[in-house]
């Protein structure tokens, strides 16, 4: 390992810095062997803290080579200053000075993506988190905020096009036949927002006018052959700043708006100032390469990021710690946005879902943490579902307990007294109250608390008090470091279901659901004038990110299935009852007993093919069966292979018992309408491909069906929805068809970047026999590419996370084949390797051989010399639980 002891950082530690900075004026000259960067920074030594001497100033940089240093315009000389692999130390004799540093760097070699690296020729950066430190010696922390301007020198010829965050106020060329630009941001702001590209780049234009008339100039760039993608990302970008005046009141706030779409990018996105820089699959689109799924994954990207502007980057974060104070809430925005312009249950159905198969696994497991973590080793670890995703439901609870109104209130205090500043989730929490007189005092637990709460519910129905009471018991389980929890205030919305399906009104004013305030260990909740025994629907809306144990029958389940006035929770009732049944047959199917379908599914499923007003997009979710993940996460130990077949099973015997219904659905929804991604044509979109992968279990009947779509489609969700039938279909007769439109797919399409990515994913998920094999190969095709974190993604982040019959074979070699692209990964670029060791990190939850051999893996991988500290922190947490 490159420190013999990585060093833990803790909130509990944390201290203003020494010295603050006003401005920072960075040069840099491209070339193709040396970068030089030289930057300018006028510091100020931070009078809140008490000084007895000027301490030094103690500057982050890594990567580089220190060429000159000057202090008030002084050279500093070797002997004079401290140098480390992390750090520049100077010393300090005036409370206010001007540093100047010239380092030397080369982005051609940087494969870690991050700080400044190259992307298919272009140069461009990433610093969050602490990325900025790569590219020259600085306070890389985001309490330090200053004014940047930026000079960038390049080749014209290749890098015709450069930027960065502002404004230009300036350009020229030198004698040398370089050209240079220089870029002013008015804002303060920390490094890690700090943004440079330079490349031969297309862009497209358009204008957007502010609620107050000022008049925005919109630029997307990407290479020349991907101009005609932009389309859709440009349209989503104005839709996010009208919906975040309307609905927040935060207009936007420079005059320019710019995002670059890059290849090679290790998340989908970064919010830089007015920079924005993108994964291209998160930009990217057109009708005919990009499926349904990639319009709204754009759609709420470009919203994301376009929120930060305010929820980040006019108000950001006082520390790493704090990550969830923008992205939770960033997260909650992009998603009541997505909500507002889709299916509203849909989205939080999928939310939802996400949450519950992926998130509940990570607070399950070694790397379970609190959304404002108590210490990391390496921060670009802590990027996690639960700092997000959970971070966003924390939010949402907030937006819940205080109401809409309440939570605009809040969110305008809050955005009125931070503007400018860096703060914690605290400031966050406080602003919310006092905007609303209410006390979050317990509330605040949710903040260091981690863990998923599970509330267990019993009731009792009164019928000579006409009373019914529901009493709801909380426990969270222990987590690494967490023992002993709290009682969390759970916000749980309810409501009660008569025996004829109808809603019966809880109050005087005719209330059909209600929030019962869940804050002691156990509670009993009074219900008067209840005629007869309900059945209660609970946690509508999934008001709180909490498991909910309440012992409904089978009968129940279908019950609340068809009659639940809570669209959620009628989709989340089916879910229940296919659990419950593919639970059973997981048990059967690993003791090798033979099989039955519960014939309420198949009645549970008719009903919704049946129901012709029901939305689309709803219905295709309550004929999804709960996925293998989401199974795993709900079991006490995982047999994964059980699972599957279990599942397998199933989706057969729906397939087979509602043969005539699949194709009833399938064929009244065929359109040859022109491709648009609106919400109701990807509704019916999603139910017809539903259908059709249920037909394409029905054996050679209908391969003509699936082989008929996969041609004549003309848009990229029905084709690759045909393609991915093809690929899944059992039937031996598929075989052949499903290679043929494979390799007419990568004839195609072998020049389009994400494309390639799609046609990887859809072999790297596919479970039939021989399918690990063909995965093994695919990666010496040329198609795959280890530098390319898509890559990677597609094709072993793909098969490691969904396609556990073949990642979790008894031999272990589908173990085997993730750890070794950790132990690559973690030299070429450590934070893929650390996100990509995820599944093996829940070695514990499962049961033998798998969890033997996971663990083996593990060891093998903490054994290598040379780890990073991203790959280290998680092999050694996840080893030590
Ligand atoms: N803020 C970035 C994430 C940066 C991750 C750095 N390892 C994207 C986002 O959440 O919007
Ligand atoms: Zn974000």
């Amino acid at each position: 390992m490159k420190d013999a002891q990585p060093k833990t950082i803790y909130l509990k530690d944390y201290q203003e810095p020494d010295y603050w900075i006003d401005n920072t004026e960075l040069s840099f000259d491209l070339g193709e062997e040396i970068t030089v960067v030289q930057s300018k920074l006028s510091l100020r030594l931070n009078e809140n803290k008490t000084h007895n001497n000027l301490p030094p100033l103690v500057l982050d940089g890594t990567d580089q080579v220190l060429k000159q240093v000057l202090v008030d315009g002084k050279t500093i000389e070797p002997g004079q200053y401290k140098l480390t692999d992390e750090t520049l130390a100077l010393p300090v004799t005036q409370k206010t000075f001007i540093v100047e540093v010239t380092t030397e760097i080369k982005p051609q070699e940087n494969t870690s993506l991050e700080g400044l690296y190259k992307s298919n020729g272009m140069f461009c950066t990433q610093c969050e988190a602490e990325g900025f430190r790569k590219i020259t010696y600085y306070l890389d922390r985001p309490d330090v905020m200053a004014k940047f301007k930026t000079t960038i020198i390049a080749d014209p010829k290749q890098y015709p096009v450069m930027l960065s965050n502002g404004n230009d106020i300036a350009k020229g060329e030198r004698e040398d036949g370089k050209q240079w630009v220089t870029w002013e941001d008015p804002f303060k702001k920390p490094s890690y927002l700090f943004a440079l590209v330079a490349g031969d780049l297309s862009n497209i234009t358009d204008k957007y006018t502010t609620c107050s008339g000022r008049e925005i100039t919109l630029k997307i760039f990407t290479e020349h052959k991907n101009i005609d993608k932009c389309d859709h990302a440009m349209t989503s970008l104005k839709k996010s700043m009208k919906w975040d005046e309307d609905v927040y009141g935060r207009e936007y706030d420079l005059d320019i708006f710019m995002i670059v779409a890059v290849d090679h990018f290790n998340m989908g996105a970064m919010e830089n100032k007015g920079l924005n820089i993108f994964n291209s699959s998160c930009v990217l689109a057109k009708p005919d390469t990009a499926t349904d799924n990639a319009y709204q994954r754009i759609e709420a990207i470009v919203g994301h990021e376009y929120f930060h502007n305010w929820s980040g980057n006019r108000v950001t974060c006082r520390d790493w710690f704090q990550l969830s104070l923008k992205e939770g809430f960033t997260v909650f925005r992009d998603a009541e946005f997505s909500a507002d312009m889709n299916s509203r249950p849909v989205k939080r159905i999928e939310d939802a879902n996400f949450l519950r198969t992926a998130q509940f696994a990570e607070d399950a497991g070694p790397t379970a943490h609190p959304i404002r973590p108590d210490s990391y080793i390496e921060i670009s670890n802590f990027y996690t579902l639960t700092v997000y995703e959970k971070g966003a439901e924390v939010v949402r609870m907030i937006h819940n307990i205080v109401g809409k109104e309440g939570f605009r209130k809040g969110s305008d205090l809050y955005f009125e007294r931070h503007d400018g500043q860096a703060v914690t989730t605290e400031e966050f929490v406080k602003a919310m109250e006092d905007a609303n007189q209410v006390d979050l005092i317990q509330f605040r637990r949710w903040y260091s608390q981690a863990g998923t709460p599970v509330i267990t519910v019993t009731d009792q129905y009164d019928n000579n008090n006409q009373q019914y009471q529901l009493t709801v018991k909380q426990h969270c389980p222990a987590t690494p470091g967490q023992t002993d929890k709290k009682p969390f205030h759970i916000p749980v919305a309810i409501g009660l279901l008569d025996p004829e399906g109808h809603d019966i009104a809880l109050n005087n004013a005719g209330d059909t659901t209600q929030v019962l305030d869940v804050t002691e260990q156990q509670q009993t909740f009074t219900f008067k004038n209840i005629a007869q025994q309900p059945l209660p629907s609970l946690l509508r809306g999934f008001s709180a990110p909490v498991k909910v144990k309440y012992p409904y029958s089978r009968d129940q389940l279908l019950f609340l299935a068809s009659h639940d006035s809570d669209g959620f929770n009628r989709w989340e009732a089916g879910q229940q009852l296919a659990v419950d049944i593919l639970e059973e047959l997981a048990e059967k199917a690993r003791k090798n007993q033979s099989l039955t379908l519960d014939d309420r599914l198949i009645q549970a499923y008719r009903a919704v093919l049946q129901d012709e007003q029901l939305d689309p997009a709803v219905a295709a979710k309550m004929l999804a069966l709960p996925s293998e993940g989401y199974l795993a996460e709900q079991a006490e130990t995982i047999y994964p292979l059980a699972i599957h077949q279990a599942r397998e099973f199933a989706k057969q015997q729906l397939a087979e018992a509602l043969s005539e219904d699949w194709l009833a659905v399938y064929q009244r929804l065929q359109s040859d309408k022109a491709y648009q991604p609106t919400a109701a044509d990807i509704a019916e979109r999603s139910l017809k491909n539903t259908c059709l992968s249920y037909l394409s279990q029905l054996g050679e009947q209908q391969l003509a069906l699936l082989e008929k779509q996969y041609q004549t489609a003309t848009n990229m969700t029905d084709k690759y929805a045909a393609l991915s039938c093809l690929v899944n279909a059992p039937a031996e007769p598929a075989k052949p068809i499903a290679k043929t439109a494979l390799a007419d797919f990568y004839q195609r399409w072998q020049e389009d970047v994400q494309v390639m990515e799609q046609w990887l994913a859809v072999q790297a998920n596919c479970s039939l026999p021989g399918a690990f094999e063909h995965i093994l190969s695919l990666q010496e095709h040329e198609a795959f590419d280890i530098t390319n974190p898509n890559k990677i993604r597609s094709l072993i982040g793909q098969f490691a996370m969904n396609n556990a019959v073949h990642f979790h074979q008894e031999t272990g070699v589908g173990y085997k084949l993730l750890a070794d692209y950790v132990i690559k990964l973690n030299i070429v670029n450590p934070q893929i390797a650390s996100r990509l060791l995820t599944p093996l990190t829940r070695w514990k939850r499962y049961g033998e051989p798998h969890q033997a051999q996971m663990k083996a893996e593990l060891v093998r991988i903490r054994k290598q010399p040379e780890l990073s500290k991203d790959v280290y922190e998680i092999v050694e947490k996840s080893l030590k639980a």
